[in-house]
């Protein structure tokens, strides 16, 4: 008989003695979803403003996307790529439509995906390039995020999420985000096989670029015979009010890497996709993954990836983004812990006025946690708001009401 769980005390007791302690929560234990909304063991109700990291953008427990669960997984779940199964390539070719690109490879975590993009780059520099064996360089911007493996931390600029974990995979060069200059000096090394960055820096406190970088970079990778690398694990999806946060710039990226939001919270289901010429590189039985592509994730992908577009999220975000921004902007001049908002779409951080070393947006966002909104501080002292994007206008309203009574209180 599974044990449950009769207190949130006794949650968070059971984590710190049988768990790692990899993270730090926000001291909440939640036992249910539905949409916008988060139940804490209490019964204590929350508007959820994570989103888990941008991974619930169709909101928890979408009926559509539980009914396709429910449906293969009374069905088939997993064949393995050993044999075929019926749902891979309808999900490749649905994922290739949808975002318009030749080939997908389904993997499982982000970092798996931004592992295949890095396999995939290097094997075309090699074979496409003629770059010398073992020599391909991957250029990455400072302040990046791509996931948590030993070779994705090794490009990473992050002492917390690298120190103590040497040693480190080379073939990474690190430049400035948001600059073209440092890029196109960058480029010009004729090792360069890919450049890796995130159209908005997510961890890093939703750093918005200058208008004018993506394409910038682009343009710059065309020019070098570099593959630009997208990585919109966080920002694609609808999140920052386009499809992918890239669709903002006008271009489309050689090569895409997604995650989170396309199984819709529901279970890990990520992607690359990218031309035939760089997918081609890798042949048979030199990549894959026990659970890359099963059935289950691709019923699941194709039913959350319908939703945002059936329930036309993207432009809903970019409306409730703009609100919720406005509301923001209001809340600086009125508290003066509030310094500034920045994002786009339904991914906004807010920077509060304190040292980044203190631990006012902590505890900001516990005092925002017993008012009934969940979010959790980025890196220093940013909050970053990302409620999933089915939130309707009243709901924004009713948090940032929440934000503005917790900052008053604070
Ligand atoms: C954690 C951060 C966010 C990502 C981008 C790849 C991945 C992520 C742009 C890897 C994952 C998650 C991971 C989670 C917290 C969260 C996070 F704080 F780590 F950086 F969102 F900003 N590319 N981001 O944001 O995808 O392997 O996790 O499926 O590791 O603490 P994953």
């Amino acid at each position: 008989m599974l044990s449950t769980i009769s207190s949130s005390k006794e949650a968070m007791q059971l984590e710190d003695q049988y768990g790692a302690h990899n993270y730090h929560p926000l001291p909440v234990v939640l036992n249910r979803g539905e949409g916008v909304f988060l139940w804490d063991v209490e019964g204590k109700k929350y508007f959820d403003f994570l989103s888990a990291y941008s991974a619930v953008n169709q909101g928890h427990c979408h009926p559509r996307i539980i009914d396709a669960l429910k449906k293969q997984a009374e069905t088939l779940t997993l064949t393995s790529r050993a044999f075929y199964s019926d749902k891979l390539g309808v999900a490749e070719k649905y994922l290739c439509d949808f975002f318009g690109y030749d080939k997908s490879i389904l993997m499982n975590s982000g970092a798996e995906a931004n592992e295949t993009a890095i396999k995939l780059a290097r094997r075309w520099g090699y074979t496409k390039k003629n770059i010398p064996a073992n020599e391909a360089i991957i250029v990455v911007a400072k302040e990046n995020f791509h996931g948590r493996t030993t070779t994705i931390i090794s490009a990473s600029t992050d002492p917390v999420a690298k120190d103590g974990f040497g040693p480190y995979m080379p073939g990474f060069q690190i430049i400035d985000y948001d600059n073209l200059e440092a890029l196109e000096e960058a480029l010009k090394n004729p090792n360069v096989c890919g450049f890796l960055v995130e159209p908005i820096q997510g961890e890093a406190g939703v750093y918005v670029p200058t208008e004018g970088y993506v394409k910038g970079a682009q343009e710059l990778c065309t020019k070098y015979n570099v593959i630009f690398m997208c990585d919109e694990v966080q920002t694609g999806v609808a999140r920052t009010g386009q499809m992918l946060c890239a669709d903002h710039s006008g271009i489309k990226p050689d090569m895409i890497i997604l995650g989170k939001a396309i199984s819709g919270g529901v279970m890990p289901v990520s992607a690359v996709l990218t031309n035939d010429e760089i997918m081609l590189g890798i042949k048979p039985g030199e990549h894959g993954s026990t659970y890359g592509g099963n059935p289950l994730a691709c019923a699941v992908m194709m039913e959350a990836l319908e939703v945002v577009k059936d329930e036309n999220l993207m432009d809903h975000a970019e409306a409730m983004g703009k609100i919720f921004r406005d509301r923001m902007e209001a809340l600086c001049d009125k508290h003066d812990k509030m310094k500034l908002v920045r994002g786009k779409g339904l991914l906004n951080a807010v920077v509060i006025n304190d040292t980044p070393d203190s631990h006012t947006a902590w505890n900001i966002c516990v005092a925002m946690k017993e008012n009934g909104l969940l979010a959790k501080p980025t890196h220093g002292n940013i909050i970053r708001f990302a409620p999933p994007l089915v939130i309707t206008e009243e709901q924004v309203h009713e948090c940032c009401d929440i934000i503005d009574k917790t900052l008053s209180e604070f």
